[in-house]
């Protein structure tokens, strides 16, 4: 398993191929779904806080990431329970806000249910597969795409390139994963899905509740309307799908036009997420990861176990019976990288320093691993 880092820039379920696709796979409503959705709406349209929430809600066709209102306005007010108070002392105390402010924000929150069940862990007997992990983000369209965004925003990629050392193809095929390049960032209102999984999740809410405060400090620091902000189902926000901690700590002004945007800016979205390998320790001009080959499987277990952190030089990998494909530095540290393939063989590569910094972006060796495959792609075929 990999680390699990306190702040990664997005935040998604390993199990799940990205915060998107689980939007878009669980999209679909049950039959029958519809007249309780509908009839919930109206709930939650005469409960909504701003006329301009509920005109959004109104036009959103039915089903979709939608679903996520269809709990909407059940649960008690979050602003009434203790563990809430406690945070909103918190945030008075740490960061002045007015209390008497923050608690009617936090009784207009409304959970959100969908959000609940997508950051859930995986059923036990569900068996991950990198092939069919890697097929989902090796596709026609996202290749197809990736080349127009590089081709669109070639500019900006060379400037991210100059200053944070991360090559153009590694910023698309990120942004590629994450959004398809900004055209699915999420539907989900950032400031529920945080305060749901700060309060109602049974795993993480320390995490949560830290970015549920980043959020309301990136609120009050630009200006939003902390009502407006649409994300992935775990909170994750714009073209990048940055955590709101992210944004504060690690995005940029790549276009220097005075704001950092990550919903709708793709200069600001590449600098920001150059800006975030190159803190985690991207290297320029290094290689992301090595094919090689192995005398014994049952001999690979007690690096596996070691975790995806390099650490290893190739010649102490060498008495364990591996060898690099290509031509590796002696004292470059590696890591063994095991992708699970449903029932069959696992896929295994040795993964060095830039590998490790994607997967600071996002906690699993599938994501780093078809973020370096789509960009390898891109790049060959550029
Ligand atoms: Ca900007």
């Amino acid at each position: 398993m990999s680390p699990r880092p306190s702040t990664p820039a997005s935040f998604s379920n390993p199990a799940r191929s990205s915060p998107l696709t689980a939007i878009i796979a669980h999209a679909a409503p049950a039959a029958g779904a519809v007249r309780v959705l509908l009839a919930v709406l109206v709930v939650a349209i005469a409960a909504a806080p701003a006329g301009t929430e509920a005109k959004q809600r109104a036009r959103r066709p039915a089903g979709a990431p939608a679903a996520s209102a269809a709990t909407a306005g059940i649960a008690a007010s979050y602003a009434d329970r203790a563990e809430v108070r406690t945070f909103v002392a918190g945030m008075v105390q740490r960061h002045g806000f007015i209390e008497s402010e923050l608690l009617e924000l936090f009784s207009s929150v409304q959970r959100n249910d969908e959000a609940l069940r997508l950051t859930a862990p995986p059923p036990p007997e569900f068996k991950r597969s990198w092939t069919a992990y890697r097929s989902r983000f090796l596709d026609p369209l996202r290749i197809r795409e990736g080349l127009r965004f590089w081709r669109e925003q070639e500019l900006w990629l060379e400037l991210a390139a100059q200053r944070f050392g991360v090559p153009p193809e590694i910023v698309v095929a990120i942004i590629g994963v994450e959004t398809l390049y900004g055209r699915i960032s999420g539907d989900f209102r950032v400031l529920d899905v945080l305060t749901t999984l700060a309060f109602d999740a049974p795993r993480r809410a320390d995490y949560f509740r830290g970015e549920l405060e980043q959020y309301l400090l990136f609120s009050r620091e630009s200006a939003l309307d902390v009502f407006s902000v649409r994300g992935s189902y775990a909170g994750a926000i714009g073209l990048p799908q940055f955590m709101p901690g992210s944004i504060r700590r690690f995005a940029v002004d790549l276009d220097g036009d005075g704001d950092v945007e990550l919903r709708s800016d793709p200069a600001d979205a590449i600098g920001s997420v150059a800006s975030f390998l190159a803190a985690h320790g991207w290297r320029s001009g290094e290689p992301v990861r090595f094919e090689m080959r192995f005398d014994s499987e049952t001999r690979l277990a007690p690096l596996v176990d070691a975790g995806i952190r390099p650490q290893f030089t190739i010649a102490e990998l060498a008495a364990y019976g591996i060898s690099s494909n290509e031509p590796v530095s002696p004292d470059m540290p590696l890591a063994l990288i095991d992708l699970p393939n449903g029932d069959a063989a696992p896929s295994y590569y040795l993964g060095a320093q830039n590998f490790f910094a994607i997967t600071r972006y996002n906690r699993s060796s599938f994501y780093a691993m078809a973020v370096y495959e789509l960009a390898r792609r891109l790049a060959a075929l550029r």
